[in-house]
């Protein structure tokens, strides 16, 4: 018991002298409402309206999900991954409500725009997704929390100018609070989170704003009594990593402290070809689901070769009946445009993915990514 005490003395001392070794500046943006927002600025009149971006299946009526939803639309519990069906009972008394299908295409055309006007800022700029980035700006802030205000502000300014368009930032000195950070004020909030402010910040908030953190570590650890991130510190390491193991204990317990080594890495958005389907029926049939999954492999197959492109990551995605999301991918040993040998890799992905399947799956898709021209292969044509 000494020893252990002793040991997690040791780890807390070695983790505060990182944190004082840490002294970087780092910005996470996130838009707001990010889709639905991209309605408003092609159709203003829609700001003043509930706004419902839909994903419509291919079964026809209703059926489908809801990807996002305006503010407005969310104070009636309507928000991202519910039924289509359940969005329109809950607005059935807001005549003005809007439900509009999503449009992907301008979606990324306003991503790579504000991606354009985000990386300008940027030391080091890490893409996350359509409309979310992480940027180290250490240098282009000469480590000050004070010009990183002023330069944030900037960055919201030049967006809301010329994509008039709101966004959030969370400022802090790593990843991990600069995310929590970005969604603490959101819509179109700026938080700053200076070092010596890390615990005071953490310590009343919701453990579930602990990115990761699910409903049933929320649970496991309200059972341990602890409902807010300062509860996590009465908690000590073995304790955590008993209960979640070794990496994810080690995660929980630094991330309850603020502390985050992880760097900015630089990357770019990446060009990814998919196609997914919504299936006759639910299922996790094999021999149906890799029916659908050959005719998949067909299309996306077809495109990259339209395209010229091999790539060299293949993925398979499912929506479950309860529409949650799964994914699986593998990374090929070379580049390919072998429509075999993406038939094969799927049909290994979907066999892995049904050997964990519970639920039945909706709709079913397959991505191919990390492409490269084809132009400059010797001889393009042994790669069919
Ligand atoms: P926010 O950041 O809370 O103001 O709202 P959003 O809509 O920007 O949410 P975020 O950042 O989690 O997601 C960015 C976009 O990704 C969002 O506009 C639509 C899409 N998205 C988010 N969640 C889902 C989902 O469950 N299903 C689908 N199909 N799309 C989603
Ligand atoms: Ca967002
Ligand atoms: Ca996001």
């Amino acid at each position: 018991m000494v020893f252990r005490v002793l040991i997690d003395q040791i780890v807390i001392c070695i983790q505060k002298l990182l944190l004082i070794m840490e002294n970087r500046v780092i910005f996470h943006i996130d838009f707001d409402y990010f889709y639905a927002q991209c309605e408003e600025i092609r159709n203003p009149e829609l700001k003043t309206k509930p706004v419902a971006v839909c994903i419509f299946s291919d079964r026809g009526d209703d059926s489908g999900a809801i990807a996002t939803a305006n503010y407005k639309a969310r104070e009636y519990e309507v928000k991202s991954g519910i039924p289509i069906k359940f969005a329109k009972s809950r607005l059935k008394d807001r005549q003005d409500a809007i439900f509009l299908p999503a449009d992907f295409d301008y979606y990324s055309q306003i991503s790579s725009n504000a991606m354009d006007i985000i990386k300008s800022f940027a030391d080091v700029f890490e893409y996350v997704g359509r409309d979310e980035a992480f940027l180290d700006v250490t240098l282009k802030t000469k480590n000050d929390f004070q010009n990183a205000g002023h330069i944030a502000q900037q960055l919201k300014n030049e967006i809301r100018q010329k994509l008039k368009m709101t966004c959030s930032i969370g400022v802090s000195p790593n990843k991990l609070l600069s995310k929590i950070a970005s969604d603490y004020e959101k819509p179109d909030g700026l938080t700053i989170v200076k070092p010596e402010y890390t615990v005071n910040f953490l310590s009343k908030l919701e453990i579930r704003s602990i990115p990761g953190i699910g409903k049933k570590t929320e649970l496991i650890l309200g059972e341990m009594n602890c409902k807010k991130i300062e509860d996590l510190l009465n908690l000590d390491f073995f304790e955590i990593t008993n209960k979640f193991g070794r990496k994810t204990g080690t995660y929980i317990y630094n991330a309850a402290r603020g502390i985050d080594l992880e760097p900015v890495k630089e990357k770019q958005p990446s060009i990814q070809f998919s196609k997914i389907i919504t299936l006759k029926k639910n299922s996790k049939n094999f021999e149906f689901l890799r029916e659908n999954l050959l005719k998949l492999c067909k299309q996306v197959h077809d495109i990259s070769v339209n395209k010229h492109q091999m790539f060299r990551s293949v993925g398979i995605q499912f929506v479950n009946e309860d529409l949650t999301m799964k994914t699986k991918s593998k990374m090929l040993k070379n580049p390919t445009v072998n429509l075999e040998e993406l038939e094969k890799t799927t049909e290994q992905l979907l066999l892995d993915a049904l050997d964990e399947q519970e639920l039945l799956i909706r709709r079913l898709g397959v991505r191919i990514s990390d492409l490269s021209d084809m132009e400059g292969q010797s001889s393009i044509t042994s790669y069919f």
